[in-house]
This record gives C-alpha cells, sequence and structure tokens, in this order.
C-alpha cells in the first residue's frame, strides 16, 4: 500500500473534547483533559497510525475570545494549527449547540478556504434527531466536505472517522517513526500532567492563574526518575488554595499526578512539587515560552 502522512487539526470552542478526540484517535493520553474550559494551552501533535496512512492529529487550544496575553498566545496557536494542517476538523459540542463562538470559528474556517470536515460531538448526550439541524446550521456557514457524528467519550463513530481521516491524507513518506505517539518532550508531558490535577482539584480562578514547569528530570540507577516542577500562581490568595489546609491540597495533587506519571512512563517515579507566586506570569514571555508558547506580543 502507498505510505500516507498528513497533519489534521482539530480545533473548536473550548470544552468541545478535542484533546479527548485526539487521546481516542491516538490510543493513548497525551493531551490532558478536565471538565474546566482552556484546559489545553499549547499545541500537543498525537501520531494516529492507520493502516499505511500515518495522521499526524493537532491538538489545539480551544479558540475564544483572548484578554490576557496567555489567552492570546492560546488563540494564536491554536490558528497556527489550522493553517498548518492539511485539512481541519471543526468539532463541535452537539449538546452546546451553535453559539456565537462556534459560529464564528465555522465562518473564519470559510474565509480562509481550509479544506474541513465537521465532527459533531457528545452524541451520546442527546438524541439523534436533534443533531439535524445543528448539521444544517453549521452546514450553511462553511463548505464542510464530510460531517461525522461522534462520542470521543465512548468511542461511537470513532472507527469510522478514523477510517475516513486514513484515506484522506495524502500520498507521501511517514514524517515520524511509526512508533511515535507525540512530538511532546517527557518534561512538558510532566508538568501537563500536574497541571491536569490542578485543574481537577481547585475552582475559580486558581487554575486559570497557575502553570507548571518542570526544574529538574534525573534519571536514577534504580530505573526510577526524581521530578522537580514548579507551580507558578499569579496571586498570593492561589498559592494557599493550592497548598491546602496543612499542605492537603498539594500533596494530593502530586500523589495523583505522580500515580498519572508513573503509569504513562513505566517506571516509578519520585515527583516533588513547589509552589511559587509570581505575580503577571500569565504576561510574561519567558513563562509563555516555557510551556511552549510563541509571545503573541
Ligand atoms: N459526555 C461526553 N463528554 C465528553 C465527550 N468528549 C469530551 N467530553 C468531556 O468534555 C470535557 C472537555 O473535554 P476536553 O477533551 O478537555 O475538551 P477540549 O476541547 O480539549 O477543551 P479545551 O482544551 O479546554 O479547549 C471533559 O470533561 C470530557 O470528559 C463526549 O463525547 N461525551
Ligand atoms: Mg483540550
Amino acid at each position: 500500500m502507498t505510505p500516507r502522512c498528513g497533519f489534521v487539526a482539530v480545533a473548536g470552542t473550548p470544552n468541545a473534547g478535542k484533546s479527548t478526540l485526539v487521546n481516542r484517535l491516538t490510543g493513548v493520553k497525551l493531551s490532558i483533559v478536565t471538565p474546566k474550559a482552556q484546559t489545553t494551552r499549547f499545541r500537543v501533535l498525537g501520531i494516529m497510525l492507520h493502516a499505511a496512512s500515518q495522521v499526524l492529529l493537532v491538538d489545539t487550544p480551544g479558540i475564544f475570545t483572548p484578554r490576557r496575553r496567555l489567552d492570546r498566545a492560546m488563540v494564536a496557536a491554536a490558528w497556527t494549527g489550522v493553517r498548518d494542517a492539511d485539512l481541519t476538523l471543526l468539532l463541535v459540542d452537539a449538546k452546546g449547540g451553535v453559539g456565537a463562538a462556534v459560529r464564528g470559528i465555522a465562518e473564519a474556517l470559510a474565509e480562509q478556504q481550509r479544506r474541513c470536515w465537521l465532527v459533531l460531538n457528545k452524541i451520546d448526550l442527546l438524541p439523534a434527531p436533534a443533531l439535524l439541524p445543528l448539521t444544517a446550521t453549521l452546514s450553511a456557514l462553511a463548505p464542510f466536505e464530510a460531517t461525522f457524528m461522534i462520542s470521543a467519550a465512548t468511542g461511537d463513530g470513532i472507527e469510522r472517522l478514523a477510517n475516513a481521516l486514513a484515506d484522506a491524507v495524502p500520498e507521501g513518506p511517514h514524517l515520524y517513526p511509526d512508533d511515535d505517539l507525540t512530538d511532546l518532550p517527557e518534561r512538558l508531558l510532566a508538568a501537563e500532567i500536574v497541571r491536569e490535577q490542578i485543574f481537577l482539584q481547585t475552582h475559580e480562578e486558581a487554575p486559570y492563574g497557575s502553570t507548571v514547569e518542570t526544574e529538574h528530570w534525573q534519571e536514577r540507577k534504580d530505573g526510577s526518575v526524581r521530578i522537580d516542577a514548579t507551580v507558578y500562581v499569579a496571586r498570593p490568595g492561589h498559592k494557599a488554595i493550592l497548598i491546602g489546609e496543612g499542605g492537603r491540597r498539594i500533596k494530593a495533587i502530586g500523589g495523583k499526578a505522580r500515580a498519572e506519571l508513573a503509569a504513562l512512563l513505566e517506571r516509578k517515579v519520585h515527583l516533588f512539587l513547589n509552589v511559587k507566586q509570581r505575580a503577571g506570569w500569565d504576561e510574561e514571555s519567558a513563562r509563555l515560552r516555557a510551556i511552549g508558547l510563541e509571545d503573541p506580543g
């Protein structure tokens, strides 16, 4: 069979299920998932090998109206992902319907004359007849080549989508070794897994005011790894929330993240977290670069 390979961007509003879909298609957890919007902050590559095709799935941050420099960098990263792709999937939370945000993205894709497919997600949450008017509304906004209805959570409709993607990417040699799953460095993955626990275990502004950087990564002779990570928080109040009474919260965050990392890296992990307050980190170029974002200025 002729080898095929191409980039497919997964775009949409925050919380549509983009990361869940990329993890589902690759069969591994590469991109963190939480019930909160704006979880993903930078592009994450998931490599799906399907028959003779290598489909390079680009998970992107949700597209929304940015306020902070961090937000602008996130949205810019999402559009860069779309611009560099052979095909874009507009992933829509079918339960959420077509609001101004989804509409805006569909119109922008149409204007940029992107090759794109419409993918309605979370179909496990609503009855099938409700999907038809949604498809009609969205199809009027952009010339989608195809429409898919899926549940990234249950796997419904995924096989059909995977087959279609494998057929759709252009002919050409594979760009990555076939056993690679992502281009995400392990240090960044570790920081992301810690950030996922912060998103899951703290609320309101605290997760949005936090970022995580891996400071040290030490492979030990016994095969285990020691990881030291710093959690930067924007406000003193956030530091108190993250540490929790008697240090209980940070212990719980570290405990869960450590277990998750041990499973992902398939070895014993010693994880040390240090919480530092750093007002305005979300406006700081160096902090944005540390998490793989370009400074939007
Ligand atoms: N019921 C249901 N929930 C889903 C489905 N797909 C994703 N979710 C849930 O939706 C929430 C958001 O999922 P994510 O994958 O983090 O969404 P995202 O689009 O990557 O979000 P951002 O990174 O914030 O832009 C999580 O709680 C998921 O478990 C689905 O098909 N059905
Ligand atoms: Mg995401």
